[in-house]
């Protein structure tokens, strides 16, 4: 691979760790990074603690970077006071730090709470309406956004992979379609780092039976999943909820909180 340093936002959550560790040697140096305290360098790594909301910290975190795996900022719903200065201003400094830098390449983890809103009836791709189900969805849909202005404005390629649920293992029903394996978080991440792209939007999930997604796409790309969800399908096909509108969107709880609209004109 053609990166001498990699910059990995979000290293101390919890796929920043599982990708500490599974991407630790792949490259001369991972440079990691979170707002959070994160466990010291090991040979080949660097540790830079850093907030994404402080535009300058972050312009000095990319200097000498290759390529981003852009994982750090709010997980989860959260009030705009939370959601706000990691996600959206944190994207965009991380994006214009990248345009200062000459960063040429960032991996997004998005969500699939872009597109939370969509019918589990409905057997969407990449090109499907952004339908947020929340306010940390719609941070994502705004990061998905800054990524295509700098990618076709400023020439930064961006891979923005809409994750499902990415555990060890599902937990309940629904994860049975939206679930990816470490194993093929990582696969996916070779093909962000090693694809032709300007500008991609791809489904991060398994070879699940149960998708939601269609994802032509990512495999256009060169992805190939080798885990499923399938074989947890006895145990956790029941593991269903009484909540109607969470039951019925592709975002599950995230769509039902705090939902006051009308059911029957969802997308
Ligand atoms: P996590 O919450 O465990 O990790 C996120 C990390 O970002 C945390 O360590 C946190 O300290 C850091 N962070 C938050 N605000 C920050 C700020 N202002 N500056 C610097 N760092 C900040 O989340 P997880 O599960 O590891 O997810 C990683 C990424 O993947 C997130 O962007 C998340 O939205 C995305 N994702 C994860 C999914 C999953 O199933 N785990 C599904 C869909 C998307
Ligand atoms: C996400 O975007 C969240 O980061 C994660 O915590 C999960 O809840 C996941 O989506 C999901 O939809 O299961």
């Amino acid at each position: 691979m053609p990166y001498h340093r990699v910059l990995l936002t979000g290293a101390a959550g919890n796929l920043g760790r599982v990708l500490r560790e599974r991407l630790a040697g792949r490259f001369p140096v991972l440079r990691l990074s979170d707002v959070a305290e994160m466990a010291p360098a090991d040979p080949g790594e660097e540790v830079v603690r850093c907030d994404l909301a402080d535009a300058d910290a972050v312009t000095e975190l990319c200097r000498d970077v290759d390529v981003i795996l852009h994982f750090g900022g709010r997980s989860t719903e959260a009030d705009w006071d939370t959601v706000l200065p990691a996600n959206i201003i944190g994207a965009v400094n991380l994006w214009e730090a990248a345009r200062k830098t000459g960063v040429k390449r960032i991996v997004f983890a998005s969500s699939n709470h872009v597109i939370g809103l969509h019918s589990r009836s409905e057997r969407i791709d990449h090109r499907a309406m952004a339908a947020p189900d929340c306010r940390y969805g719609l941070s994502k849909a705004f990061g998905e956004d800054l990524a295509a202005l700098y990618a076709y404005k400023h020439g930064i390629a961006a891979l923005c992979i809409r994750i499902g649920s990415s555990y060890a293992e599902p937990a309940d029903a629904r994860q049975l379609s939206t679930w990816m394996s470490f194993g093929d978080l990582v696969r996916m991440i070779d093909v962000g780092l090693t694809a032709d792209y300007t500008y991609e939007i791809v489904y991060g999930v398994s070879d699940n039976s149960r998708t939601f997604w269609d994802n032509a796409n990512a495999e256009r790309l060169g992805y190939t999943p080798r885990d499923s969800a399938d074989r947890f399908i006895p145990a956790l096909a029941g593991k269903t909820t009484d909540d109607p509108i969470a039951e019925r969107t592709q975002g599950g709880s995230f769509s039902s909180a705090e939902f006051t609209g009308d059911p029957d004109a969802l997308p």
